[in-house]
């Protein structure tokens, strides 16, 4: 099995998923700013030219939920309760309402003041970010209200779903975050922290891929 990776928060998710799992696997780092998301070897892989995507055997898959799905299915794992609908239900749930709006309105945080350093693109605007903190905080105050007595977000245990909704949110105070106000949110990512492969889910000593060596 083949995960290709960038240190970003989407591939986060299933590179600390893999390590919780104990799944073996070869950790392939794209170089981003070399352009590896957008060699034909990788487009051909994941005509969206981003990460993660993962090749195992003849399953090519991206889009970080639906592989952490794939991974917990091959792991025997209930992080996503692959024989129980009325649970897979309540993770969907989750996982609509981040990729709707929870990563919309905290992902814009996360690109200016991680994204931009990390990869020199620039300097910090924060001029946008203003505008989108009413937003946040509405939408915080719905997940606050409902991690409120709970440690996880859905099934009463660990699924997909905290990884999905955590990874964004999980540098909220280098990002700017406001979460001060939400206190089951900030206890709920203090907890994912305390999951080591969620805390250092990179692997170690990437092995830069030249571009050609990408599809192989
Ligand atoms: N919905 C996709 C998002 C994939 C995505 O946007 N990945 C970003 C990193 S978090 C990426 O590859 N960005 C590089 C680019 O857009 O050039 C998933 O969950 O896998």
């Amino acid at each position: 099995m083949k995960i290709y990776w960038i240190k970003t928060q989407a591939p986060r998710r299933v590179l600390a998923l893999v390590k919780h799992l104990g799944i073996k696997a070869d950790f392939i780092h794209v170089d981003l700013k070399a352009g590896g998301l957008k060699h034909p070897d990788y487009a051909a892989l994941n005509p969206n030219c981003k990460a993660p995507t993962l090749v195992d055997g003849d399953t090519v898959l991206w889009e970080s939920s639906a592989i952490m799905a794939y991974l917990c299915i091959k792991a025997g794992s209930d992080m996503w309760p692959a024989h129980n609908p009325m649970e897979q239900v309540d993770v969907l749930r989750w996982l609509s309402w981040n990729d709707n709006h929870w990563l919309r309105a905290v992902g814009p945080f996360y690109f200016e003041h991680v994204i931009k350093p990390q990869f020199h693109f620039g300097e910090t605007d924060r001029s946008q970010l203003a505008a989108m903190i009413p937003t946040v905080k509405t939408l915080a105050a719905v997940l606050d209200h409902h991690l409120d007595g709970k440690a996880f977000v859905a099934c009463g245990r660990l699924t997909i779903a905290d990884f999905q909704l955590g990874s964004m949110a999980c540098d909220w105070q280098q990002s700017e975050v406001p979460l001060e106000d939400f206190p089951h949110v900030r206890r709920w990512l203090d907890g994912l922290m305390r999951i080591p492969a969620w805390a250092d889910p990179w692997p170690v000593s990437p092995r830069e891929t030249p571009l050609a060596a990408l599809a192989e």
